[in-house]
């Protein structure tokens, strides 16, 4: 389908709204929506928050004026369920809109088609496609989490510019600056899991909350198959007041395990025998609580893990201005690794910016 340069400014600006959405709609998708009457545009709105109003109803209600006849762009194909809210559909046609235009159809099982065919048989005008990729990417999250059930992972380190994640004596604090940091406590607090390694749990002793705090809390989880943390960590003395999971295996000491059951820890106890089988028994609980986005925030052992299993969706990596040298180096992404160059995993850079003095790059892994 042809569609104009108006018309891609129009869905493009639909998508900027979408994004506002960040944090606060999901597990439902960004969705943007902007009304056009006579080429002029007379309303916008995206979907602010889970379980209020969708894009089209938020746009539909900001319209001062009669939308009769006029063009809808949205991001996503219109709802024709009832779900937390009634169908957008519905609010559609008796709004008078003549044409809607969607980047992409939803592939939720209940609209996934029939809501682009409730439109048309109504006799609205529907087009398809206008920067489809665009608004893929955009909920791609969404889209994991629904075609398999499992969340988007965000993997985050920070390292030196000779590749190391800590000197050789694993001395760590800190690596980037403050700029850096405040982006990743932005990052948490948009997320809705946090998830690090036993070894980095005990040697940082970290928090894991965002602060300041953002529009979600998340989820921290800690793979700790012995149910060794410490009484002592802020992670587990902090339990009772953000939530903290701590990944187990059966032949933990269940004296330890009731323990921090008692301190406000929940206990998730996997059954499969290697890290990285784990991880996927992880990912695939944490899919089924809905959760679209974890953070994996190291240290190396957790992310080889996660890359071994191919689980690493997206990268966000700051490197800083400094080298530390050494034989035993660290590297961010350890497990058993890729053998040949040819086979390494290649990365769609998405932005890179200074962090101060830090390099900031991220982007997401090509499929
Ligand atoms: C739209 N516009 O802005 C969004 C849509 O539980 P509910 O009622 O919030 O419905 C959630 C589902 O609705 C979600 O899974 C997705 O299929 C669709 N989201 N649809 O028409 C929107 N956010
Ligand atoms: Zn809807």
């Amino acid at each position: 389908m042809n569609f104009s340069d108006l018309e891609r400014r129009h869905m493009q600006r639909a998508l900027e709204l979408a994004e506002r959405g960040q944090g606060y709609v999901e597990p439902n998708p960004m969705v943007g929506c902007v009304i056009v009457c006579q080429d002029h545009v007379v309303s916008e709105g995206w979907h602010r928050r889970y379980g209020g109003p969708h894009a089209e109803v938020d746009a539909l209600l900001a319209a001062s004026d009669s939308v009769n006849n006029g063009t809808m762009f949205v991001t996503l194909e219109p709802c024709c369920h009832d779900g937390k809210t009634p169908p957008c559909t519905t609010a559609i046609k008796e709004a008078g809109i003549r044409k809607v235009v969607i980047a992409e159809q939803d592939p939720y099982a209940k609209v996934s088609g029939q809501g682009i065919a409730e439109l048309q048989s109504a006799g609205l005008e529907v087009e398809i496609g206008l920067l489809e990729t665009e608004a893929h990417s955009v909920n791609a999250p969404y889209h994991k989490l629904l075609a398999k059930q499992q969340p988007w992972v965000i993997a985050k380190w920070a390292m030196t510019m000779d590749g190391n994640i800590a000197t050789h004596t694993g001395s760590s604090r800190w690596i980037s600056g403050e700029e850096s940091r405040t982006r990743v406590h932005n990052l948490r607090g948009r997320v809705d899991a946090i998830l690090v390694g036993r070894k980095t749990a005990a040697q940082d002793d970290p928090l894991l909350t965002a602060r300041p705090s953002g529009p979600r809390q998340a989820l921290r989880i800690v793979m700790d198959s012995q149910a060794s943390l410490s009484d002592q960590s802020q992670l587990v003395r902090t339990a009772k007041q953000h939530p903290l999971m701590v990944v187990t295996v059966p032949e933990a000491r269940q004296q330890r395990v009731a323990h921090l059951e008692s301190m406000g820890c929940e206990i998730f106890c996997c059954s499969s025998e290697s890290p990285v089988q784990r991880m996927d028994e992880l990912l695939d609980e944490l899919g089924k609580r809905s959760i679209t986005n974890v953070l994996a925030e190291g240290g190396g052992e957790l992310l080889g893990s996660l890359f071994d299993l191919g689980a690493i969706d997206e990268v966000h990596v700051f490197i800083a201005p400094k080298l530390v040298g050494g034989k035993n180096t660290h590297g961010a992404i350890l497990g058993n690794g890729t053998s040949e160059m040819s086979d390494a995993r290649g990365i769609e850079v998405l932005d890179v910016q200074f962090c101060d003095q830090d390099i900031y790059v991220s982007g997401r892994i090509g499929r």
